[in-house]
């Protein structure tokens, strides 16, 4: 099947339409932050950087780190801009541009994001580390894609009812880490746990400035959710669509986040940046023995 203008856009320099880069341009691993300034805080730790470019939100370093080829890419905040991300890097590994065929042999990407995070729960503390062993998804990205095989319809299906979930906002879906890399990562001063994804920063996580949400309760009942002795210990905005996607397209991917606010005790890290920044390292040696 030959993939036409409209569906597989390309640049006149033949780079692809979003995040404006070549084939060559990309490592099999990849790392996502949401700040695009966080692109360098990353880079600036490698032995070489052999490539760098940005467009829009989406800013792109390839490197090496201890002899390992890696690209960090920047893509913005939300699972609207992950659906962009994660189906153009697919298209740069596993679509041939000059006969807009999807190739026979497929490639496996390592996509890791280092992000950031809010805590729910009053035993995961600020300035921690947390890796999502699932995700749920409150965003609908994933409603858009034949998903089925996919889901933990079981654990779906308990939160609905626990939570006394609103339809009218989205079905809330679940997926899995890759658990060979969850368990490379995986070590006793990291936290692990469930990571609730939602569309915004305010509402949407329960924050209240000057509107009313339509469940003043829905952290409290976040954080009193159970389902096999598993609990939901953090939100963000992009990890069930990077989980989702991954999953769908065949690669493998795990979140990483710092934990720089804890939603019960009302607190905020007194150095963020610090704790971004130790985060990657630890997170770059792993990284280079995958
Ligand atoms: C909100 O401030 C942003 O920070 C978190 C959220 O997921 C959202 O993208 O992650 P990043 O620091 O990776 O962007």
């Amino acid at each position: 099947m030959t993939l036409a203008p409209s569906e597989l856009i390309l640049n006149e320099d033949g780079s692809i339409y979003h995040l404006h880069l070549l084939p060559e341009h990309i490592a099999e691993t990849i790392i996502t932050v949401g700040d695009p300034d966080r692109v360098e805080t990353v880079t600036k730790h490698f032995d070489t950087i052999e490539f760098s470019t940005q467009k829009r939100e989406f800013k792109t370093q390839t490197g090496s780190y201890k002899g390992k080829r890696l690209s960090v890419i920047s893509t913005g905040i939300g699972t609207d801009n992950i659906d962009i991300v994660l189906n153009e890097l697919d298209a740069l590994v596993n679509i041939d541009f000059e006969t807009r065929s999807i190739k026979k042999d497929l490639k496996t990407l390592n996509i890791i994001r280092l992000g950031t995070s809010g805590s729910i729960q009053q035993d995961i503390p600020v300035d921690s580390v947390l890796i999502s062993k699932k995700a749920l998804g409150f965003d609908a990205l994933l409603h858009f894609y034949e998903n089925e095989s996919h889901r933990d319809r079981a654990f779906e299906n308990a939160f609905v009812k626990h939570a006394n979930w609103s339809l009218e906002k989205s079905k809330p879906y679940c997926i899995l880490a890759n658990q060979d890399l969850f368990n490379h990562f995986k070590e006793d001063n990291i936290y692990s746990g469930i990571t609730a994804t939602n569309i915004g920063f305010y509402g949407p996580q329960g924050r209240k400035l000057r509107l009313n949400t339509q469940d003043p309760q829905m952290n409290k009942r976040l954080e009193s959710f159970s389902y096999s002795g598993e609990s939901i210990t953090n939100l963000e905005m992009e990890t069930s669509g990077i989980y989702g996607l991954s999953l769908l397209l065949g690669h493998r991917a795990l979140s990483i986040n710092a934990i720089l606010a804890n939603r019960t005790k009302e607190t905020f890290s007194s150095q963020p940046s610090k704790i971004v920044e130790d985060m990657i390292v630890w997170a770059l040696d792993r990284i280079a023995l995958l």
